[in-house]
């Protein structure tokens, strides 16, 4: 890599949910003014960069991914000038800040859909994708069969306009069209030049591959023959004028010198990846692929599995299909995460929450996974102190996502309240669901984990093991998955060439329980081995480690026999290269 590379390649960013951060004024919400006060906390980490969920001003229907008004605060969150003032903070302190461009959809309350709303003549008719109803026997149906991401039909019937708007994701999200290029400056210049011209270093841009739909409009084929409406991620994701669209992004971001990491979701294949990424193409700077962390969930319902339904060969498969992107081969460039808004919790789905041995153990085995691939690195608030799914026992109503309420309701209907399709909902839910994400952060051992104030009602249940778990407990234990994680960014960070950037093999892909993989460079490799068992297991690590002259980096267990690994043990090796 050139001496000026891009800031954002070896960089490992912290990703800030501001519902669930930090409470200031004890109305139970996090907030901005929370963020800056925890920005010492957050540079002490190690990280480079923060990513700041949306803070818009939104009704809340899908936590601020309906935006009302791209240029003001939710009031709760704060104001315009708060995050002027972490604009400022972070730049004080050497790190870049990136918020969230959620551009495929407003809220249903944004002025523009109110304009869209009000005839078939609006001059903003055309910037939200209306159609007319198709009748079936006398009967109104939506458009098309298309199935909405949070369920139901993707439409909606407007009875005062007499036609159907589309929206993907929740009612209250109708989707922009992208086809009306007065659409397009209007969204650059309100979503996009409005916090550009403030300072900031770049986007995490949200469902970044949905703006160019297929016109025909046609239906879904029909894959999910029990059901009304169908998967159809073929007809828009990755549409045919997407990269045109993307390139008129592209020049606004350089023009601004601001960097992308675009949500990439439902593209199956990787060849289709590079497009987005590729240096020359100035679209995007990197992707979030979801290969990994969609790895248990139903294909076609997300929560139509069982907790656990995957197997080491699949992981490791997947992980070794990710990181082709970033093999050296390509100008593109690629990410590594394991946690994130919309997914529970890493050490609940592929570690261990036993006890507090096996717990500690296989969060710290799980962190050296995901820092030690290659690609910018992301951390989701919360995982540096190994944080946990909601307790199994909770009561559906502690869940507050629509999606999680959507699909339970949605069991409810079709199983007809069947208790064995009930509990099977509620088993994923309690595995999978994006609100183990959303709990609040556990700062320390008082009342609602330091989160608010101790007499306010947080707005999503504080974890039940927060005196256990929490950032100051952790802060002065030195074997804490806290310090862990300090040490291992340290770590990442003074070996970019072979964390960052290294080329990625599997060594044994077939193998059940122990994952062993090398990173290599020009000059040294790494050797990485992670039990994933709860039970010690025999490796052969000798014959990968003769012959070289090497030290162990990163572990998280005293000995080190060369012949076997602890339950969840891990461990990650240089070796120099003759
Ligand atoms: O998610 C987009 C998305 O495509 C889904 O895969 C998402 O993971 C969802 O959780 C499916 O259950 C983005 C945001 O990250 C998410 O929080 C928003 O709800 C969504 O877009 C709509 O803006
Ligand atoms: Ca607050």
């Amino acid at each position: 890599m050139s001496p000026q590379a891009p800031w954002w390649k070896n960089a490992s960013i912290y990703q800030i949910y501001p519902a669930s951060y930090k409470d200031s004024n004890g109305d139970g919400i996090g907030d901005l003014p929370g963020i800056i006060g925890k920005l010492d906390y957050i540079q002490s980490l190690g990280v480079d960069a923060i990513w700041l969920c949306p803070m818009y001003d939104s009704p809340q229907y899908d936590m601020g991914y309906d935006i009302s008004n791209y240029e003001d605060v939710y009031a709760p969150y704060g104001t315009v000038a708060d995050v002027e003032t972490l604009i400022t903070a972070c730049h004080d302190r050497g790190m870049r800040i990136l918020l969230d461009l959620v551009i495929n959809h407003t809220s249903h309350e944004h002025a523009w859909f109110k304009q869209s709303r009000t005839s078939k003549d609006s001059p903003k008719r055309d910037w939200y994708i209306w159609r007319p109803a198709r009748y079936e026997n006398g009967v109104r149906r939506p458009p098309n069969n298309w199935r909405s991401i949070f369920g139901g039909s993707a439409w909606e019937w407007d009875e005062a306009s007499r036609e159907y708007y589309l929206h993907l994701f929740a009612v209250q999200q109708p989707d922009l069209n992208w086809e009306n290029a007065d659409t397009r400056a209007a969204v650059y210049e309100s979503a996009m030049k409005f916090w550009l011209r403030k300072g900031i270093d770049g986007f995490r841009v949200d469902t970044v591959n949905m703006y160019s739909k297929n016109q025909s409009f046609r239906d879904a084929p029909i894959i999910d023959p029990q059901h009304e409406w169908q998967p159809a991620w073929s007809l828009y994701c990755n549409g045919p004028r997407m990269h045109e669209f993307l390139r008129e992004l592209g020049q606004i971001l350089l023009e601004y010198n601001a960097m992308t990491v675009g949500e990439l979701p439902n593209t199956p294949q990787i060849a289709d990846v590079p497009g987005y990424v590729s240096a020359k193409a100035q679209q995007l700077s990197m992707v979030f692929q979801f290969d990994v962390v969609d790895i248990g969930q139903g294909t076609d319902l997300r929560f139509n599995t069982v907790p656990r339904n995957w197997t080491l060969p699949d992981l490791r498969e997947r992980i070794a299909r990710t990181q082709q992107l970033s093999d050296g081969t390509a100008d593109g460039w690629s990410t590594t995460f394991l946690e994130n808004h919309d997914q529970a919790r890493s050490i609940s789905r592929w570690g261990s929450e036993e006890t507090p041995e096996s717990w500690q153990r296989s969060a710290k085995m799980l962190a050296m996974l995901v820092a030690s691939l290659s690609g910018t690195l992301y951390v989701y608030q919360g995982q540096e102190i190994g944080m946990v799914n909601a307790p199994v026992e909770w009561e559906i109503s502690e869940y507050k996502d629509l999606d999680s309420i959507n699909y339970y309701d949605f069991v409810r209907t079709v199983a007809k309240s069947n208790p064995v399709a009930l509990a099977k909902a509620k088993a994923a839910l309690a595995h999978l669901a994006r609100d183990h994400a959303r709990l609040p952060m556990q700062w320390d051992a008082t009342p609602n984990a330091g989160f608010t104030s101790e007499e306010a009602k947080p707005w999503m249940r504080v974890h039940d093991g927060y005196a256990a778990l929490n950032v100051k407990r952790q802060t002065v234990d030195s074997n804490s998955v806290l310090n862990f994680w300090r040490e291992l960014l340290r770590v990442r960070r003074e070996n970019p060439k072979l964390f960052a950037q290294g080329v990625f093999s599997d060594t044994d892909p077939s193998h059940e329980s122990v994952f062993v993989y090398e990173k290599g460079s020009t000059d040294a490799k790494l050797v990485v081995a992670l039990n994933f068992t709860g039970k010690a297991q025999s490796v052969d690590l000798a014959s990968r480690l003769s012959g070289s002259s090497y030290k162990t980096l990163v572990k998280n267990c005293e000995e080190e026999p060369l012949d076997s690994l602890q339950a969840y043990e891990g461990r990650i090796y240089r070796l120099e290269k003759q």
